[in-house]
């Protein structure tokens, strides 16, 4: 099917622990941030939590077997940290840990490799409450976390990341108050990212003491296209890029912030944040979903940009905008930028929200999550074409989940999930994925 892709390339899917395991408040589980924000009236569309989800927490083997019944090699998942430390310091609860010990004992026999996100977005209320991500003591409790973790399953794991999406935590949790903890600072935000990038490094340098040889990131990036060639468009479209792609990539990659928002953040930076800031990744990750239009506003508004809606291509169910050569130009792009800083590339998130459900014989006829897909590995298959070393692509998700403040609106996974019965029906993409894994060549190791 894509024969221009290399030996050993590895196909995955992607979930996380708030949007799939349920169990909220099992086993010893504290709080975390979304548990508290999807309780506030308004918050979610649909009024739903994480509560239940798609019970994954007990229904955890069915869904190992579906991933061996798959055969994509990656699986990536992310631990909670509020079953791992309740209060988010601490003694870690041996339920919390015992989940993944046997989550990752269970992939490795049907031979998949763990990808495992230490952080995606489910902060522990108690550190929330001491300013969370704002407070730079939340950093050295990431490390204790990683440590902890690391410890527990450093042996088994093949690929890390620490924090899954800095930038949206930054933006919709501080900034936007979108997402949990629903605070709208602005600006005024800024020292979370700091601090995520601070707690990424220390994060990184944990679990290499605990015998991780692969650590890398998972950055949602996209693209950013002015809405005219005016300068103030353009301008703001500028600034919106080093926020949203810049603000992230530059530390990590080359330990600086990008020049138009370092005057803002020198006041953060103090004695050794760099050097943990910095550390060298083993793959750099990228989730990717489509571009984003940018305009300049009124000199009057809060914030000197605002996205708007990208018209003129085919949209997925979410009104997300279809664009998959924007992918292949921008990997391109990214390569040329940071050259002999950027380690090989995994393309650790990209999906498709469709909401295709069972028909009267309970197939799920999903052919426009088949084509989503086809184009956008065509896209990643051009563009190791044209140089750029990408290893893998781990879609997301391997079955419909929380999709944070959307609820349950919104369907993602390669596997229907009937949330009032919790039955798995594997889509018609499903299948189409399974032949694509099979038709790939495998290397020896793999
Ligand atoms: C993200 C998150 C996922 C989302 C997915 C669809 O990239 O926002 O990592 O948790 O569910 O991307 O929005």
């Amino acid at each position: 099917m894509f024969s221009q892709l290399p030996p050993g390339f590895r196909f995955g899917t992607s979930t996380a622990a708030y949007q799939i395991e349920g169990a909220a408040h099992e086993d010893g589980k504290g709080p975390s941030i979304w548990d508290t924000f999807t309780a506030e009236p308004g918050r979610i569309k649909d009024g739903s939590t994480g509560d239940v989800a798609c019970d994954h927490y007990h229904r955890w083997e069915e869904d190992v077997a579906l991933l061996g019944r798959l055969g994509a090699r990656g699986y990536r998942f992310s631990v909670s940290w509020p079953r791992i430390q309740p209060d988010g310091r601490g003694p870690a609860n041996p339920r919390g840990l015992a989940f993944y010990d046997r989550l990752v004992d269970g992939l490795l026999e049907v031979g998949v490799q763990p990808m495992v996100t230490l952080y995606h977005w489910d902060l522990p209320q108690a550190l929330e409450d001491d300013g969370g991500w704002l407070n730079r003591d939340t950093i050295d409790r990431f490390a204790e976390y990683a440590h902890i973790v690391g410890e527990a399953l450093g042996d088994r794991v093949e690929h890390w990341v620490p924090i899954n999406e800095p930038n949206v935590v930054t933006l919709l949790g501080y900034g936007m108050g979108m997402h949990a903890p629903g605070k709208a600072l602005l600006f005024d935000s800024l020292p979370v990212a700091h601090h995520l990038l601070v707690a990424h490094g220390r994060a990184t340098v944990a679990l290499r003491e605990h015998g991780a040889t692969s650590v890398g990131c998972a950055n949602n990036h996209a693209p950013i296209w002015p809405a005219s060639d005016s300068d103030a468009d353009v301008g703001a479209a500028k600034l919106f890029d080093a926020l949203w792609n810049g603000m992230f990539a530059e530390p990590m990659l080359l330990g600086r912030y990008p020049a138009d928002l370092a005057p803002l953040m020198e006041d953060l930076v103090q004695e050794g944040d760099v050097a943990d800031l910095r550390q060298p990744l083993d793959f750099y990750g990228v989730n990717y979903y489509n571009p984003m239009k940018v305009a300049a506003t009124a000199d009057d508004a809060p914030m000197p940009f605002e996205l708007l809606e990208l018209l003129g291509y085919p949209t997925t169910d979410f009104g997300w905008p279809i664009v998959p050569d924007a992918l292949r130009e921008w990997l391109i792009l990214f390569r040329a930028r940071y050259r002999a800083a950027l380690p090989p590339i995994y393309i650790t998130e990209s999906g498709c929200s469709y909401a295709d459900g069972p028909d009267a014989d309970g197939v799920v006829d999903d052919q426009r999550r088949i084509d989503y897909l086809e184009a956008h590995v065509e896209a990643v298959a051009t563009a190791i074409q044209r140089g750029v070393d990408i290893r893998g692509y781990y879609t997301w998700s391997l079955m419909d989940n929380f999709e944070w403040a959307e609820g349950y609106t919104q369907r993602f996974g390669l596997v229907h999930v009937d949330y009032d019965t919790q039955v798995r029906t594997p889509k018609k993409s499903f299948q189409w994925y399974a032949d694509l894994v099979a038709a790939q060549p495998q290397t020896e190791q793999d």
